[in-house]
Order: C-alpha cells, then structure tokens, then sequence
C-alpha cells in the first residue's frame, strides 16, 4: 500500500447471476450501481478502477486487484461473501458495505478486511487516505448525514448500453418516514432524510443526455421545500420522469401539478395495505386516514401514471386479502401493481418484533427477497401466504381484470392507454428481454419516452382518436 495508483475491482454482486437461466433479465437490467459509482468518484485519476454489475454481465474474476470494493444487500449477501473470500485468498484487500453490511456488521466483518456502515460520503474518503498511509481500520461507522460537496458521481465507468433506465439518479437520501418493515431507519439512523442542493441535482441532470428519467429517491416529494425549487429548475428542460412518492405526497396541494409540468409522468407508490389495522401495526401512520382512490383520481389528472405497492402478511391479513386487494386495485384502474410478502430485513423494526416473538422462520437470506416467506405469519400458513401472492400476480395482470381496470376509466382514451400499459409490462415481457439478452437494453428507450410522453399529454386528449403506442410500462414495473 503506498501512493502508487490503484487498482480497484467494483463489484454488485447478483443473487442470480446473468449467466444463470433463472435470470429475469428485464428486472434486473433495469438501474445501473449508482451507489459504487459514487463511491468511484472519490479515487484519483491514475487509479485504475473496473466496475462491474453481475445483474448485467458476467464476471470475470481471473483478475488481481489490490482493492476489492463490494456493495452488499440482503439478497446478494451470500454472493458477496463468495466473492470477498475468493478475492482475499488471493491477497486483495477487500471493503464490504451497503444496507445488510449495516444490520449485520458482525456477519459482513467475517468476509472483509474492512467494513463500511451506513452511507458512504463521509467514511469512503476517509478510508481511502487510511489506505493510502497503509493504516486501514477495519470498521467504519458514518456519522454526517449529507450530500454538500460530495463529488458528482462516474457515469463514465456505468455501462449505459445494458440497462434500459441508463439515466437514474438520486438527488436525497432516505425517507422523513420511518414505517417498521423498512431500511431507512435501520441504515441512516436517526437523520433518516437529506437532500442534495437543488443546483447540484439540476446540474447532475444536465449530464445526462436524451429525455427520460428515474429518480430512485425512496420520496422524491419528502422535502416540498427542495421538491418545489427541483422543478422549478426542471421546467422547460423537456425532461420525461418516474419517481417515487407517498399517497399524502400526492395530496398535498399544488406539488404534484409542479412536478407533472416539470415532466414527471410516473410515480410507485406504498398503499402496503388497505387495513388502518394493518398500518398502525407497521407505524406507516402517514398513510391513515388517506383517501387512497382520491389520490389515484389527483394523479390521473395531472397525467401521473402509478404503480400500486402491496404488502402481503401483515398479522391483520387473512386468507381474504389477496382478493381483497386486487379487486380493489383494478376496480380503482391502477394500471400495474407490485405485491411483496413481508419481509423482516435485520435492523427493522419489524425484525427485532418478530424475533422477540418468536417467529422468524429462518435466516437464509438469499430467500428474504420479498417472495418468500420468511416468518410465521398470524392468520395465515406461509404456504398459503405464497400462494395467495403469486395468485394476485397472476390476477391482476390476466387479460379479464386489465381490460375490466380500463373500464373504471371515464373517457375511451384513457381505457386503451390503459390496456397498452398494463398489458405490456406482463404479456410481452420475452420480447424486452430479447432484447436485453442481445446487450440493447438502451434501445428501448425511445419507445419508453415517448409512452411518458403521451401518458401526460391525455389531458388534452380528450375522447379523441387514440394514437398507437407501444404496450410498454418497463419502469413502472416492480423493483
Ligand atoms: C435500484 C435498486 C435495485 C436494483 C439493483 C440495485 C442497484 N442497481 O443498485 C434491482 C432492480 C436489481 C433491485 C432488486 C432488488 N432489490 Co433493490 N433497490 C434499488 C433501490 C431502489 C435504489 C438503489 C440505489 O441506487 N440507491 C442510491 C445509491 C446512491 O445508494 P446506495 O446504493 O445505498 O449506496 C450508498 C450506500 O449504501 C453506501 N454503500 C453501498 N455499498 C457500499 C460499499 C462500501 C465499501 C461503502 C464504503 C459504502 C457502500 O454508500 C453509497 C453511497 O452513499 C433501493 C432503494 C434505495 N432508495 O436505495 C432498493 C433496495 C436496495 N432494494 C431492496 C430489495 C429488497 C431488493 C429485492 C430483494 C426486492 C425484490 N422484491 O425483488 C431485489 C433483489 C433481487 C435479487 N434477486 O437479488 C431493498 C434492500 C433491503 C436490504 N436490507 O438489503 C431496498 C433498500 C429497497 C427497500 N426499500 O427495501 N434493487
Ligand atoms: S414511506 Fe416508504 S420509504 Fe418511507 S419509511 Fe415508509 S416504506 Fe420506507
């Protein structure tokens, strides 16, 4: 160790590996590492650094690095180790972190020379100039909870071509929310919310070339304040965007008409339940006492598109919920829905509960993917939990309720618009993966931008004749 340049292998390891046939290709190939490429911004330009994403390519692991640098979640954790291992036999020194390395730091510290909690603005930098003095800590623990002065981020080392949504960013961090199943708390502590400068985030945007997209913000509408000056800088960019929010978000007066005339056109968000029951057990009091439909109706009208969020098992739900929940998702037209099995992620609230009370079923987390029960459930068994969960899978996007979702829509063109997006995520998923097989992921772009692009515009569509588009409703879609 010494101030020679680097170099650093970066990797996101995958639960399934690209190579595998099990391979969802258009999940996975949908967000480039933006975590590892920040991380990447800190290094100097004689380093030598390689990024690779195992979501989207294969990995070639005949190389010798000197720094190994992995981000890790739960469901790629085991991978991750592997890897670590693997690359420490060989005399790498390698760095793990990300959100299950912050539950788990005893677990991760088995695999690594050194181990990073929390976000990694304050404790990468300081890291780097440890190594570089070869006096390396083996823990680092964050402490600052901001993005001021943070470097803008190397796109240049994100392979553009293999993924659809090339152009994702996140302009904050966190959530002002703290719902008991969630991260947030778990990995940002205390200060669970922060934002970049607006400028920062405008001129981040301005990189980025073409018209679409994603911000991955977990609430991009949590701070009105910072929200409002975003599209005000963003108005006239002619930008198409999908994002996240909350249901009060998307009631509060006056911000999401800004947001949709500043081009935002889709927003996923968490109705989790539809049992008040349910939502105080999990704290996710900011949903109470909401009018979900009412919101729906807002965000149809200012031309915002939603993917629904669902969330099977809490201890109210019973073998009735699964029905329950897609019949009202389609009787309400949302045109695509994300159903998840709870899921304990270590560090949660939820988790500490169920593990006081006995019930986590089992600590394999390659199965906490939000598919698989992973707890015992109150009123219902785990199979019936999975089975009721891939029924409304199965439910919501047959071809009776997509056509019967457009019907709760007033006016004609709203109901084929509806029957092309909601039809498209599903029923031609083989073809976009063709396509994302054959490394053209970014070539689907242009017909994403312009779906965005007619789904605000239906205001003024009226009951006029309806344009063909393409069925496609990709980045709505779960992640
Ligand atoms: C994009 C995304 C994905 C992408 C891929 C990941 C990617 N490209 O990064 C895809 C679509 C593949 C994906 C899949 C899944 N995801 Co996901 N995903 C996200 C999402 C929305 C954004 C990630 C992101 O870009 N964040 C922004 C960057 C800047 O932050 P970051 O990645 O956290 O990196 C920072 C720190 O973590 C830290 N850091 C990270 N690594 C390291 C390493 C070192 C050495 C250091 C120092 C620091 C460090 O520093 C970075 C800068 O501050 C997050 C939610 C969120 N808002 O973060 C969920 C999230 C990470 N996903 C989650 C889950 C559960 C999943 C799934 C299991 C869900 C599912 N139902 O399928 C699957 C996994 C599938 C599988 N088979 O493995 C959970 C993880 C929970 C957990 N405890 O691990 C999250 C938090 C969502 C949630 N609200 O629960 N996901
Ligand atoms: S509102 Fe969403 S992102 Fe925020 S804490 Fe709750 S589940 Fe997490």
């Amino acid at each position: 160790m010494n101030p020679r340049a680097l170099k650093v292998k970066m990797i996101l390891p995958a639960l399934t590996e690209a190579k595998s046939p099990f391979f969802r290709p258009i999940k996975y190939s949908l967000f480039p590492p933006l975590g590892l490429a920040s991380l990447a911004a800190y290094f100097g330009p004689d380093d030598h650094i390689e990024l690779q994403d195992e979501h989207v390519e294969v990995l070639h692991l005949d190389d010798e690095p000197d720094l190994v640098v992995i981000q890790v979640y739960i469901t790629n954790a085991k991978r991750s180790y592997e890897l670590a291992d693997l690359y420490r036999s060989r005399g790498a020194f390698v760095c793990l972190g990300g959100l299950h390395v912050t539950s788990l730091p005893d677990e991760a510290a088995q695999h690594a020379d050194a181990i990073f909690l929390g976000p990694g603005e304050d404790i990468w930098p300081q890291f780097l100039s440890d190594f570089r003095a070869n006096e390396p800590k083996n823990r680092y623990e964050s402490n600052a909870r901001s993005l001021v002065g943070a470097p803008p981020l190397r796109r240049d080392l994100i392979k553009r071509h293999l993924y659809l949504v090339p152009n994702s960013l996140v302009v904050s961090r966190g959530c002002p929310h703290e719902c008991d199943f969630c991260y947030v708390k778990a990995f940002y502590g205390n200060r669970h919310f922060y934002t970049q400068a607006v400028d920062d985030s405008l001129r981040e945007i301005e990189r980025l070339p073409g018209k679409h997209l994603y911000f991955l913000d977990d609430h991009l509408l949590g701070n009105p304040r910072f929200a409002n000056q975003l599209f005000d800088g963003m108005k006239g960019m002619g930008r198409l965007f999908q994002s996240a929010s909350t249901i009060a978000g998307i009631l509060r007066p006056d911000l999401l008409e800004k947001a949709a005339e500043a081009g935002l056109r889709s927003l996923f968000v968490g109705f989790e339940t539809l049992d008040p029951a349910n939502l105080r057990e999990q704290n996710k009091i900011q949903n109470l006492n909401r009018d979900y439909r009412a919101a729906i109706e807002r965000a149809r009208d200012c031309g915002v598109m939603i993917n629904g969020s669902f969330v099977f098992g809490m201890d109210g739900d019973d073998e009735s919920v699964f029905t329950r929940t897609v019949d009202w998702a389609v009787s309400v037209g949302l045109e695509t829905a994300t159903f998840h099995i709870m899921t304990p992620y270590p560090g949660t609230a939820l988790h500490t509960r169920m593990v006081e009370q006995g019930r986590i079923l089992h600590s394999d987390w390659n199965l906490y993917d939000t598919r698989h029960v992973v707890f015992r459930p109150e009123k219902l068994s785990a199979e019936a939990l999975e089975a009721g969960y891939w029924r409304a899978y199965r439910d919501f996007y047959s071809w009776k309720n997509i056509f019967k979702g457009a019907m709760a829509k007033p006016k004609l063109g709203d109901r084929a618009r509806h029957v092309a997006y909601a039809g498209g995520w599903k029923k031609f998923e083989p073809a976009w993966d063709m396509l994302i097989r054959a490394k053209r992921a970014t070539q689907m772009l242009p017909f994403l931008e312009q779906i965005l692009s007619s789904f605000g515009e239906h205001r003024s569509l009226h009951d006029g004749p309806v344009r063909e588009e393409s069925p496609l409703s990709l980045t709505n879609a779960p992640i």
